[in-house]
């Protein structure tokens, strides 16, 4: 039966996305629709971005919204409760882990308070229901081993990686005092065009986009040292959707294995847009220049350093190959290509 005479017989999935406004849930929609499913998603009547993403992939129409909040307990059981999901993707959060040191007692309530309350609804009203915890490699923050894989030992350095530890517990905790269906993705940073602005790597992409159309106002970064392993956000919803396919709930990691600086990734970039990076200078005074412009394309700015550090993450994403067949397929060039043209094209 195809999609359409399965919506039609009423034997598609139901699924809810918390988060479904951000880039992961945009794309999941977007896997989860292909597949057959009804979509239904959590917004938060202050959203910052809205459906603008879900517009951008023309699915917006097909998704069903209820209005949610991580902080609010009543508009998370109201949906559990009366939404008897098959499968529920926890994705919202307050994602952005520079505003963790701002922001520590609100980031801590949403992104570990906020898991519990959907879990234990879960519990609760819906104990049937598939869970999917996003977790997170900032868990791992000074790592205590490289590649870091899903038993290394958890040191997160921010209020944001701590609170996710929280959430990444308690799911297992609940998938063993409860047997709930639960399972959390141990995402590496993953990228896309419709990546957040405040994220380095849209920053600069979009910062190069402003230089190519003519702009001479420098991109202002700050720690350039910290290493990355970065995939493509569309090859790992894949992999949070193939989570909640197997008989049982688990831990897994998904990454691409490699990790590359901020520079790297900087000039793959500005190479898509024409320009050749080379780097001057170390510290506070470094900057990038285009070598045939000679125009500063990249120069430090202290006010970016954070209050403490994840220098290297690099996963081993070998139990996702093995047991659900994953495997990230875009390379970091390759998105900081894609990135670059896209906000390229988009500022045309
Ligand atoms: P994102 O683009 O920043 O999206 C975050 C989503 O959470 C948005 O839809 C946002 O809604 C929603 N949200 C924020 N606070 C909320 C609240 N109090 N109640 C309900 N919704 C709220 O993040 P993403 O990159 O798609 O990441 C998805 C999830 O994976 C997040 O939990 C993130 O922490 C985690 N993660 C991301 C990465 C990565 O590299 N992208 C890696 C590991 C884990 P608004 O539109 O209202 O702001
Ligand atoms: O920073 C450095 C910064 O903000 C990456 C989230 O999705 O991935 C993301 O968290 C690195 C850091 O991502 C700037 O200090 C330098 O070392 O792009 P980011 P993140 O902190 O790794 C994890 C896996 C998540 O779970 C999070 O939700 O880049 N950096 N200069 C900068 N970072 C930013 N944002 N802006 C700068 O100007």
């Amino acid at each position: 039966m195809d999609v359409a005479g399965l919506r039609e017989a009423k034997l598609a999935k139901k699924a809810l996305i918390t988060g479904i406004t951000g880039q992961d849930g945009a794309y999941l929609s977007q896997l989860l629709l292909e597949n057959g499913y009804e979509v239904h998603g959590g917004v938060r009547r202050i959203s910052h971005s809205e459906t603008v993403r879900l517009v951008g992939l023309g699915i917006d129409q097909d998704i069903t919204f209820h209005d949610f909040d991580l902080s609010e307990q009543n508009s998370i059981v109201r949906a559990i409760r009366e939404g008897q999901y098959d499968e529920v993707y926890n994705l919202a959060a307050q994602s952005f882990v520079g505003s963790s040191w701002d922001q520590p007692l609100y980031t801590s309530d949403v992104n570990s308070m906020g898991t519990l309350r959907i879990l234990d609804a879960i519990r609760t009203y819906s104990p049937h229901s598939r869970f999917y915890q996003a977790s997170t490699s900032e868990m791992y923050g000074l790592v205590q081993e490289v590649p870091q894989r899903e038993d290394t030992p958890l040191y997160p350095r921010s209020p944001y990686g701590v609170a996710k530890v929280f959430g990444h517990l308690m799911t297992r905790n609940y998938r063993e005092s409860f047997g709930l269906h639960g399972s959390s993705g141990i995402l590496f940073n993953h990228e896309s065009p419709l990546r957040g602005e405040e994220f380095v790597t849209r920053k600069i992409t979009m910062g190069l986009a402003r230089i190519a159309h003519g702009s001479d106002r420098p991109i202002e970064l700050g720690n350039m040292d910290a290493k990355r392993d970065w995939g493509y956000a569309k090859d790992y919803v894949r992999g949070m959707y193939l989570m909640l396919q197997q008989d049982e709930g688990d831990e897994y990691v998904l990454a691409t294995g490699r990790t590359h600086t901020i520079r790297e990734f900087a000039t793959w970039a500005a190479a898509e847009l024409g320009m050749t990076l080379a780097w001057e200078g170390e510290g506070q005074d470094e900057v990038a220049r285009d070598t045939s412009s000679g125009k500063t394309i990249i120069k430090v700015n202290p006010a970016f350093y954070r209050p403490a550090e994840v220098d290297l993450l690099v996963g081993n994403a070998s139990k996702a190959r093995d047991k659900l067949g994953w495997e990230a397929e875009v390379s970091v060039e390759e998105l900081a290509r894609m990135m670059a043209r896209s906000d390229y094209d988009a500022a045309t």
